[in-house]
């Protein structure tokens, strides 16, 4: 059966692949599943319809016959367990994986949307100017610990898997920040990340759904 997921019509981020439907589209293309996207607007996942999918009124969602889920973590955990290549058969090193995908949206990037909250949403207050470098210090704490985690591998744990995947994913809010770069072991390992040709097909994927959509 193949799957739909929504993602939003005219992204802010005009394809950037930093909305989280990319991470969904990426576990997918990993997986060579193919999928169909329903593009929707800000004013539409408010409403009734799409909050039967997705309670808090948000993308990305994800339909498979009778199963609708929220939520990209939980998606891409349920991609990655219905197909090869994403997590290890070993069921330590798959418990590990998953333990990284956790890590990901639980520890790291909780500081990077403090980020975005105090530069976008909040950053016309008078306390905006004091709160970004408070902020963007909790960033490079998580970054200097991951990247000793990481050293010189090319992945967290072995080889690639959905808890990669989850996070740099999430490292990729950070590309325009400059902070990535503050830590060559985590650029470079974003970057191998984006090397993927499944992560290319996903980028290149959305990029068109933005310039489809745009007006
Ligand atoms: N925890 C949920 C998950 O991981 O799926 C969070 C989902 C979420 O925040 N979705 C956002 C959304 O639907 C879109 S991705 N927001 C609408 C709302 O809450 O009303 C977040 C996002 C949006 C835009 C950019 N951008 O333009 O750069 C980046 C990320």
């Amino acid at each position: 059966m193949i799957p739909t997921i929504t993602a939003f019509e005219n992204s802010p981020d005009r394809g950037k692949g930093l909305a989280r439907d990319m991470r969904v589209r990426w576990a997918l293309e990993e997986a060579g599943q193919a999928y169909e996207v329903r593009l929707v607007s800000f004013g539409a996942v408010k409403e009734p319809a799409h909050r039967a999918l997705h309670p808090f009124g948000q993308i990305p969602t994800y339909e498979e016959g009778d199963l609708a889920l929220f939520e990209s973590g939980a998606i891409v955990l349920h991609i990655a367990e219905r197909h090869a290549g994403l997590l290890p058969e070993d069921a330590h090193a798959r418990a590990r994986a998953i333990t990284w995908m956790f890590a990901a949206i639980n520890t790291v990037e909780p500081p990077i949307l403090e980020l975005v909250t105090a530069k976008f949403l909040e950053g016309d207050k008078p306390w905006s100017e004091q709160r970004v470098p408070l902020v963007k210090d909790r960033i490079r704490t998580r970054l200097g610990e991951l990247s000793d985690r990481l050293g010189d591998a090319d992945w967290l744990d072995g080889a690639f898997s959905a808890g990669d995947l989850m996070m740099v994913g999430v490292l990729l809010r950070l590309k325009a920040s400059g902070l990535l770069d503050e830590y060559p072991n985590l650029a470079a390992y974003v970057a191998r990340g984006e090397a993927r040709a499944a992560f290319k097909r996903a980028f290149a994927a959305q990029l068109l759904a933005f310039e489809e959509s745009a007006f």
